[in-house]
């Protein structure tokens, strides 16, 4: 397999935890979202919306958005399970992954911030407002999710499809300064996963094309 990716992106993070949490290897292959390479031609071959990561599988297939490229491997590899056995819990972690990629990621997307940024004249104080409004106001509803289903991870007490789409999530809010402190369950998670090796290994700090401070 082979993972085409970006070192801070948190959807490729996503990916990367999941192919941890599963002990898989897989080949790397960076794109450099600082320098558009999304967009180059080659790559929207690839993923036509232009966005990390994309997954190639051993026999060719082109697997783009991280949250099915997660239920491809779980359904095609094995390893621990990363959904729930039982239907309830199973929705649960469902729901906390959408909720992330659909309603709060997106809102900080390397795109939307250089949109309004450059076209729409926002300053330092407009864009910490919208990320506080937008994706900080969806993290705020999933604190309250997890009030009803977090153990020590976000459904019970096994690592999952949830912690892999919260954990980047919450670098990510660190990395922009989203108001996220006072989200108890949320951050005694994420302390949890900095220990755990999978989330170690897929940490973007440890990826071939991180670039350090
Ligand atoms: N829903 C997509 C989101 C992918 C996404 O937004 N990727 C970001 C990095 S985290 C990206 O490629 N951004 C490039 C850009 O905005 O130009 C997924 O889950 O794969």
């Amino acid at each position: 397999m082979k993972l085409f990716g970006y070192w801070r992106s948190s959807a490729t993070y996503r990916v990367r935890i999941a192919l941890a949490l599963k002990n898989l290897d897989y080949d790397y292959e960076p794109v450099n979202l600082l320098k558009g390479e999304q967009r180059s031609d080659a790559y929207l071959e690839k993923n036509p919306l232009g966005l990390v990561p994309t997954l190639q599988t051993d026999d060719g297939a082109l697997l783009t958005q991280s949250v099915a490229i997660i239920e491809y491997l779980e359904e095609t590899r094995g390893g621990p399970s990363l959904l729930p056995g039982n239907p309830v819990p199973r929705a649960h972690a469902r729901a906390i992954a959408a909720a992330i990629a659909s309603e709060a990621q997106p809102f900080g997307n390397l795109r939307i911030q250089k949109y309004l940024k450059e076209e729409c004249g926002f300053d330092a104080p407009s864009m910490a407002e919208w990320m506080n409004r937008w994706p900080g106001g969806a993290m705020a509803a999933v604190e309250k999710m997890l009030a009803r289903t977090a153990g020590d991870y976000c459904v019970g007490d096994v690592p999952g499809l949830a912690d892999c789409v919260l954990i980047p999530q919450v670098f990510a809010a660190k990395r922009f300064n989203v108001e996220i402190g006072g989200f108890k369950k949320m951050n005694e998670i994420y302390e949890r996963c900095q220990e755990h090796p999978a989330f170690i290994k897929a940490h973007p700090d440890n990826q071939p094309d991180a670039v350090k401070a």
